[in-house]
């Protein structure tokens, strides 16, 4: 038996704000008691979230292992996705819909989703066994290879990069990886990025950022590593230090009063800081949320009406999402994009591009609980709104005994060729990499052997005409998902 995802009055739930959940069915037995639709209408910002917090699928019928065509050793995934339905049962919710047809098996489990599994390719790994990647990147970063590599960091402070084997001019879908910088006091790291950071000089520049020293802790310092290749070799410099965790990192041309891309770092302080490597400059606070947790950064050229070329999207444990960018006169403008006060917010993504009939600028969230949001970007004089769409969301990312899952990956762009424009995706505790495609909403491409903790976007194969997943996480193992 396939699990179908229906959604009834498709078209209406983007456009009527305020839709009941229940047009969102799981062949009809999935039903939602949880907050639902909220609205926070503060000034010109309107923002209407809907969570499926309160989803339960409570039937569930028998998953059709449905892997199809993947091509890398990580033979787990096929494995661990066959879920019998007798392993599945053991505390299933009490309160049973009275319309459950009788010959429907009742069954706990991970969301009722169709599975698709995408072709995997295993590009990186920790080579250390129990040691976890936390963050990844794709930029051009070392010069003796022919186009973008994948990096990665790790629980104990390596800093991996991966680059496509390309032998007389062949690419045969093999990687190759190379260490270029261990944290010699294990200091964890969690999230990289990668850009243009010495406007003279012609390279990318890698920051990976995490703890001095140890495990992840609400309490120790921080760090941000900058890492080059220049003159035949790998090159670290500390660039940033922080009395807590460093967390997040975005790179992008953010600030139209400085010539090229600009770094922020954030993290456990609460604040998020604008770094000037090679430069005498102190770091500089530029945006504070006090008593919370600032997680991730994300750039993207959402506003035309800003000076600077590009904003950067901040988003933190206390449920804002918030836009800034640097106009020439040096001021920053700050703008919110989501307030979700009952959800810790832990990644987003941000992307300009075909969706839905038309080109629109996205941002997809992802909080603890499970629950992903999505906000449309509405250009206007005052520099412009974020509305949160009534979309359809999935239920909440569930593990295999039906508790929710914190969401650690978002990721939006063409993974589909089937649907047209633009999909969204997610990844998390679950283990499942998620894409919402059409008609017919989500579907589960892929399965890890273990809690996955990012999840990106990038066209890493040129061989085909759709844009590429690259995952990784607990299994200390860098994943690549293309669309069969
Ligand atoms: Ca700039
Ligand atoms: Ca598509
Ligand atoms: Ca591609």
């Amino acid at each position: 038996m396939n699990y179908e995802l229906r959604i009834t009055n498709y078209e209406s739930i983007e456009t009527v704000h305020g839709v009941n959940n229940s047009s969102l069915s799981l062949r009809e037995h999935t039903s939602c008691d949880g907050p639902g639709v909220r609205a926070v209408l503060a000034g010109m910002l309107l923002v209407v979230s809907m969570t499926f917090a309160g989803c339960t699928p409570e039937t569930a019928p028998e998953p059709e292992n449905a892997v199809e065509n993947t091509e890398s050793g990580i033979s787990e995934a096929s494995e661990s996705s066959e879920r019998p339905a007798e392993e599945a049962n053991p505390e299933a919710p009490e309160e049973q819909q009275p319309e459950t047809p009788a010959e429907v098996e009742t069954v706990t489990g991970p969301p009722v989703l169709a599975r698709k599994m995408y072709r995997a390719t295993n590009i990186a790994s920790t080579g250390e066994p129990g040691v976890g990647f936390g963050g990844l990147c794709v930029s051009d970063v070392d010069p003796r290879y022919d186009g973008p590599e994948v990096i990665a960091v790790s629980d104990i402070g390596q800093v991996v990069v991966a680059h496509r084997v390309v032998a007389h001019g062949v690419s045969g879908g093999l990687w190759a990886q190379e260490e270029v910088y261990r944290s010699p006091e294990k200091g964890e790291l969690i999230m990289v990025d990668a850009g243009r950071l010495f406007p003279e000089k012609n390279l990318s520049v890698i920051v990976a950022v995490g703890m001095k020293s140890g495990p992840e802790s609400d309490t120790g310092e921080g760090v941000a590593i900058g890492l080059w290749f220049e003159s035949d070799s790998w090159r670290h410099e500390i660039f940033a230090e922080d009395e807590r965790m460093l967390h997040g990192v975005a790179i992008g041309n953010f600030d139209a009063s400085r010539a090229g891309d600009e770094l922020c770092v954030m993290g456990f302080s609460g604040k998020v800081f604008q770094v000037f490597p090679g430069t005498e400059i102190p770091k500089e606070v530029i945006y504070e949320a006090p008593s919370s947790k600032i997680k991730v950064g994300a750039v993207e050229d959402v506003s035309e009406e800003s000076a600077s070329e590009e904003e950067l999207l901040v988003a933190a444990s206390d449920g804002l999402v918030v836009m800034l960018d640097r106009g020439l006169g040096g001021e920053w403008a700050k703008s919110i994009v989501a307030s979700t006060p009952d959800s810790p917010m832990a990644r987003v993504a941000v992307k300009r591009g075909l969706m839905r009939g038309g080109e629109k600028i996205a941002s997809l969230f992802g909080d603890d609980y499970g629950n992903v949001y999505m906000s449309y970007y509405n250009a206007g004089e005052a520099g412009g709104s974020w509305s949160m769409e009534p979309f359809a969301l999935p239920p909440a990312d569930t593990d295999a005994s039906g508790a929710k899952t914190k969401i650690r990956g978002v990721a939006i762009g063409d993974f589909d060729r089937t649907s047209p424009g633009m999909e969204l995706a997610s990844a998390g505790y679950s283990k499942l990499v998620r894409v919402l495609g059409s008609p017919g909403g989500w579907t589960i491409v892929w399965e890890d052997s273990a809690p996955l903790h990012f999840l990106l976007a990038a066209d890493l194969d040129q061989t085909n005409d759709t844009i590429e997943l690259v995952t990784t996480g607990h299994s200390g193992r860098v994943t690549m998902l293309a669309a069969p």
